[in-house]
């Protein structure tokens, strides 16, 4: 008989993410057999964004979260060019890239040191390590004891990345600093010169000892390419122009199905929101430029505040994997391993071009145009975050916002099951991963972590408790 295990909270992410598996012994191997992923918060920033001037969505959607606010300002402000016809001045576009890359870089060694190592790593008998699941733990004392202080290390880095953006973006982790028409900072030479005495040691970090770490990794647990690989329809809306108009990006819009290598180019129009498994009353199916966003708890079937985004009806990971593969920068496979490396590698990619970026800075230069609010109209804007492809969708009415819809990576990621039942990538990727310990189903938090869901994003408001049958219980560690 199978073996219902509920893991919640799943800890280590952002959010607010719960994890119930059944669990069976299938041709002898004890395995996850059905996953079902929950999003237990509503986010209501769509609810409180109608109304306002247009113009507050970049301040508003940014607090949507603090690990990836940069994103979301970004696509705010793509939104309201693409209503308001503007394209921005060169040195926006290169600052806006400066500013998100350092936010992509920060999260992918945090998404690395502090929220997956310890899946991987025995670390210290004290606290915030401990307590921790101990079993299936490959690397030796000495290598794990180097690795810890790398996690150390990674904190001081990360506070220097936080500190390049800022050099840039007026402050992080919320930058005001990007705004319809370009943005607000006008660069000096100093900047450049200020940003780059942080540069060379963050890339060094990446370069000698995150990619290290991270392939060090892959050998010992490479068991890892066989597991997880989820629903292989990977989607990238691409992200850090290269261009004015965006038609060149350092990493590509694209859509990869069935882990083929092929790229499609994306159809806005074929993206679509099922909400039947969802607490949502709002209609199923509906294009995000018609969304909407009407919560409805309890409702028979539902299970998460996250809606299910489908591409033509098929669910997609989205993530550095995702973008990696579309770039044509990584294709080894698809599985909880490729994408722990996937993200190093497009970490040590996009930390080289920060330098390019700081070439291009133009002193004297301007950093904005004026762009003119449109009474009313429709934008959207879609870009990346680090743990995938955002959209922000938009309609103008009387100067006012009259919908706002927002879909993030970890909608896409850990969505519940679609209209026709289809699993969230996460669900799917959860389905056939081996547990040796139900007691430690440390092989279940390797494979959600590989995603590096961010529940903040996706969703936001406490659901009260539900009656379960659930025979086990854990609460996952650190
Ligand atoms: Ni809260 Fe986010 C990223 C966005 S994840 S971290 O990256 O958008 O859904």
């Amino acid at each position: 008989m199978a073996t219902v295990l509920k893991i919640d909270p799943v800890t280590r992410i952002e959010g607010h993410l719960s994890v119930k598996i059944e669990i069976d012994i299938v041709n002898g191997i004890q395995q996850v057999t059905n996953a079902w992923a929950t999003g237990t918060l509503f986010r209501g920033f769509e609810k409180l964004l109608t109304g306002r001037d247009p113009r507050d969505a970049q301040l508003i959607t940014q607090r949507i979260c603090g690990v990836c606010p940069i994103p979301h300002g970004l696509a705010a402000v793509n939104t309201l060019e693409d209503a308001y016809n503007v394209t921005v001045p060169d040195n926006a576009r290169v600052m806006r890239n400066l500013v998100l890359a350092a936010n992509f870089v920060q999260s992918h060694i945090l998404s690395f040191y502090h929220l997956s190592l310890p899946d991987y790593v025995t670390c210290p008998n004290m606290l915030p390590w401990q307590p921790a699941w101990k079993g299936d733990m490959r690397i030796d004392a000495t290598k794990s004891t180097a690795m810890v202080n790398n996690y150390l290390k990674a904190l001081d880095i990360n506070r220097k990345i936080q500190e390049m953006g800022a050099v840039f973006g007026g402050k992080t982790p919320h930058s005001p600093a990007y705004i319809p028409g370009g943005f607000t900072k006008v660069p000096t030479a100093a900047d450049v010169t200020t940003a780059r005495g942080y540069l060379a040691e963050i890339v060094s970090f990446v370069e000698t000892v995150y990619i290290p770490d991270a392939e060090y990794l892959a050998t010992k647990y490479s068991d890892y390419y066989a597991i997880g690989a989820g629903c292989r329809n990977l989607l990238a809306f691409g992200v850090f122009d290269l261009d004015a108009w965006g038609n060149t990006k350092l990493l590509a819009r694209g859509m990869a199905t069935g882990g083929s290598t092929s790229v499609m180019p994306v159809n806005v129009g074929s993206i679509t929101e099922d909400v039947t498994n969802a607490w949502y009353s709002s209609p199923s199916g509906l294009n995000p430029a018609t969304g909407e966003t009407v919560p409805a708890y309890p409702k028979a079937n539902a299970y998460s505040w996250m809606k299910a985004p489908r591409y033509a009806g098929e669910a997609c990971e989205t993530g550095p994997l995702a973008r990696m593969w579309v770039n044509g920068d990584y294709q080894k496979g698809i599985s909880a391993m490729d994408r722990n490396l996937a993200r190093a590698y497009e970490a040590k990619k996009i930390a080289r071009a920060l330098d390019g970026w700081l070439g291009e800075i133009r002193e004297g230069q301007p950093s904005y145009v004026k762009a003119a609010a449109a009474e009313s109209g429709n934008g959207f804007g879609l870009t990346e975050a680090p743990r995938g492809a955002l959209g922000h969708w938009l309609s103008i009415t009387s100067s006012k916002i009259a919908r706002y819809q927002v879909i993030t990576p970890t909608c896409w990621n850990a969505s519940p099951r679609d209209d026709r039942g289809t699993l969230g990538p996460i669900e799917q990727a959860l389905v056939g991963t081996p547990v040796k310990n139900l007691k430690e189903p440390v092989e279940v938090m390797r494979v959600i972590h590989s995603f590096d869901p961010c529940l903040s994003c996706a969703v936001h408001m406490v659901r009260p408790d539900e009656p379960e049958q659930v025979l086990v219980s854990v609460q996952s560690r650190t």
